[in-house]
């Protein structure tokens, strides 16, 4: 494989050719050494479900067709997708439990070191939750908001989720009822799935996938409860200037990097971090500590503090390669276990925090929210230790790096357009569609897959639908890709955007006095709610259906299970999905038509499977014309 044909990012490219020289080894060689792949897992008809398995179906007819017990292609197809589905919702929930849990245990008074830090944010959360808000202090409130979160875990109401309600217009949510495809709560559907999927469980496919669905929309509530409590607890993100790619790592720094998803413990390692310069200087590191983020916990601090992104997901090994990352400090998700080997080969301290995230060999500093003030100077002290150790003759650092501005949530978006109509600021955005200004809307999600070059796919869908006037937001491992090429930026509206996309930029800026960047950063993957967000606040200013809008979704790079749940909740949104990498559906002919086309009858939504990012571009274009016909048909 070529350096092209690994990524498109030249900075991962300069660093290919080192690990390369040094004989290191990346994501990319396992890959190559892994081919051929396995074709029953990758058309999703193995099954591993009972012990007189794994049960292999032949797709084309010539072996067995049925499993041992008598199940059938479709059968072992769905229930393995719902398994993974299932895999997104409880690692999305399990991150926003803990926030959960912790701002319970704030309010209670049980836990010092964090506090309300957005009280406007706690009652915005507090009315769409239709609580009492008059006459109760903060404390009162913090406490009910939170109580809600758990709830919507353990489904204590014996009702719905209280968080889903109010994200989407009515209408949708009475789509949902009627497909049966609300859960009581987070844990319950995932109980259920685990369950439904076991031997001798559901057989039925399209009974599955409805319970895959059911599944998803709990994985969007605990999006949502992650977004919303990240926001109380944290701020709620305003517009930030800062940096992408390796460059951004700084050799007179100590520079710690943080890798993960949870904004519990980064934020107190910035904190502390700034807390402790004056030991990092003392220790030689003339510029202080440099704090820098991969994947999504990256795009938290960034939103928040401005703090600069590293890596995405396909060049977390590349950032130790470096030789200048002092410590890399994980949590949860998205961490490769060859972290250790890398960081092996070099000083870097590889310290895990979470009691169920080890890596065998790693340093293993536990983080407790109760501790979480000395655990984070442990850990912002072990990084100034490795720093003396460092050795200047193995620093790399690629000249790369890409200004970027991030920080675009839906109220920082709000509050800007206001200014150019105070009453509805939505209209800003509706009156630029109805104009044909902006064609339509994409989300982008998701990660790096090493199936395909990293972040190429990101960068073509996008600059080919921006060319086409669609207006870009984007979260999580493409969100990083856009920074790291310079589309986070203003000026990429003069190179990549449509004249109809210039025109509502050019107008926003100038009653805005400020600028925009071509894509809007939305922040981490979670904060895909707040693409719904604003998705809802169109739809229901408009007085149309989520699923009504020109509004699609893309994830060109998908990889990780939660990839698939956010995709299943975007089509039970009814956004048209692009995934641009197979999915293991494909050994079942029933499946993949419900998913890639049925769907589109039930819901609105459905899965445009196309790995080619200009013919996805153009599938997408289509929808989005299909829709915005529709509507003026409507109208
Ligand atoms: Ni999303 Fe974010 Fe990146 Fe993919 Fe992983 S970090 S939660 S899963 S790889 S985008």
């Amino acid at each position: 494989m070529s350096f092209e044909s690994k990524s498109q990012d030249p900075a991962s490219q300069e660093m290919l050719q080192l690990a390369a020289d040094k004989g290191m080894e990346t994501i990319w060689d396992r890959y190559e050494a892994m081919q051929p792949q396995c074709g029953f897992g990758s058309t999703g008809l193995c099954c591993t479900n009972c012990l007189q398995g794994p049960c292999r179906i032949d797709p084309f007819g010539e072996g067995p067709s049925e499993g041992i017990c008598g199940v059938r292609d479709y059968s072992v197809v769905a229930r393995n997708l719902v398994r993974t589905i299932v895999g997104g919702t409880a690692s999305h929930s399990d991150h926003a439990r803990h926030v959960a849990e912790l701002l319970r245990e704030v309010a209670a008074g049980h836990i010092e070191g964090y506090e309300v830090k957005d009280e406007e944010k706690l009652m915005k959360v507090a009315n769409k939750l239709g609580l009492e808000t008059e006459g109760k202090d903060v404390n009162e409130l913090t406490k009910e908001v939170a109580e809600e979160a758990v709830g919507n875990f353990i489904g204590y109401h014996g009702e719905e989720m209280s968080f889903l309600k109010p994200m989407v217009p009515e209408i949708r949510y009475e789509l949902f009822k009627e497909c049966d495809i609300i859960a009581t709560g987070i844990n319950d559907v995932i109980n259920q799935a685990i369950h439904r999927t076991a031997m001798g469980m559901d057989a039925d496919p399209v009974n599955l996938i409805f319970g895959g669905l059911k599944a998803a929309l709990a994985d969007f509530v605990g999006c949502t409860i992650g977004t919303d409590l990240s926001d109380i607890f944290f701020g709620t993100p305003q517009v930030v200037e800062s940096e992408a790619n390796l460059g951004v790592l700084d050799e007179n720094a100590v520079n710690l990097v943080v890798h993960g998803h949870e904004p519990v413990l980064s934020e107190k390692v910035i904190e502390t971090a700034r807390a402790l310069e004056d030991e990092a200087k003392e220790a030689g590191a003339e510029n202080g500590i440099n704090v820098v983020g991969i994947c999504c916990t990256g795009n938290e601090l960034l939103m928040r503090q401005g703090a600069p992104l590293v890596a995405n997901y396909a060049s977390q090994e590349l950032a130790i390669m470096t030789g200048a990352a002092d410590a890399m400090v994980v949590d949860i998700q998205c961490i490769m276990p060859s972290l250790k080997n890398v960081t092996d080969c070099f000083h870097t301290e590889l310290i895990t925090t979470m009691p169920h995230v080890k890596i065998p060999g790693a340093r293993h500093i536990q983080f407790s929210d109760t501790t979480a003030d000395q655990d984070a100077e442990e850990i912002v002290r072990t990084a100034i230790d490795a720093y003396g150790r460092r050795n200047p003759d193995t620093v790399n650092i690629p000249d790369h790096k890409s200004k970027l501005m991030a920080g675009f949530s839906v109220e920082a978006l709000m509050d800007a357009f206001s200014k150019i109509n105070e009453e509805e600021p939505i209209s800003v955005i509706t009156d630029a569609i109805a104009a044909g200004d902006i064609r339509g809307i994409a989300v982008f999600a998701g990660c790096n897959n090493v199936k395909t070059p990293q972040d190429r796919n990101h960068v073509e869908v996008a600059k080919e639908l921006a060319k086409n006037d669609v207006l870009c937001v984007a979260t999580g491992c493409v969100a990083n890709a856009f920074g790291k090429n310079g589309l986070l930026l203003p000026e990429a509206v003069e190179k990549y955007a449509g004249e109809g996309l210039k025109k509502f930029f050019s107008e926003a800026a100038d009653a805005l006095g400020m600028e925009l960047p071509l894509i809007l950063h939305m922040g981490s993957c979670v904060d895909n709610s707040r693409a719904v967000e604003l998705g809802t606040a169109i739809a229901n200013y408009l007085g149309v259906d989520i699923g009504d809008l020109p509004l699609v979704a893309s994830a060109p790079e998908a990889m990780h299970e939660k990839a698939v749940s956010i995709g299943s909740w975007a089509v039970s949104l009814g956004l048209p999905t692009h995934v641009g990498v197979d999915v293991p559906i494909t050994g079942s002919s029933l499946v993949t038509e419900v998913g890639t086309k049925i769907a589109k009858d039930v819901l609105d939504g459905y899965f445009i499977i196309e790995k080619d990012p200009k013919v996805a571009a153009e599938k997408l274009i289509a929808e989005i014309d299909e829709r915005n016909w529709l509507l003026e048909m409507k109208a």
